[in-house]
């Protein structure tokens, strides 16, 4: 019994770290939260350099992938920038956005695993 509370304690503390989004994010970074199936949020801004972190909370393994074209569902580069968190779940993967990114470029990602299905497209947008 007393180890069974301690999982139940455990897992009750898992829940807690991944709603916090595992700890602290550095001040020079920006989340992006995959829940039930969604990007949240859809669009981000970043500035040239920035780290973008990738939290999945579902229970199915997803992607952030960028793509030349938002219609393509390709894994591609759009205006030089390209990212591929590959398929993960239960983690937190990120991908740091290139020095020389060129202010206003636009990448359009999606997730490898289920293209547009329920995910929808997510924009990234260069500052
Ligand atoms: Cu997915």
């Amino acid at each position: 019994m007393r180890g069974a509370r301690w999982v139940k304690g455990w897992g009750v503390g898992l829940v807690a770290a991944l709603m916090a989004g595992c700890g602290p994010l550095p001040s020079d970074g920006v989340r992006v939260t995959i829940y039930d199936w969604h990007y949240t949020p859809t669009h981000i801004r970043v500035k040239p350099g920035q780290t973008v972190w990738v939290l999945n909370m579902d229970t199915a393994p997803h992607s952030a992938t960028s793509a030349s074209d938002p219609g393509s569902f390709v894994p591609g580069e759009s205006d030089g920038i390209f990212f591929d968190t590959g398929p993960f779940l239960g983690e937190e993967r990120s991908f740091t956005i290139p020095e020389d990114a060129v202010p206003g470029s636009k990448v359009p990602y999606f997730c490898t695993v289920h293209h547009d299905f329920e995910h929808g497209v997510g924009r990234l947008v260069v500052e």
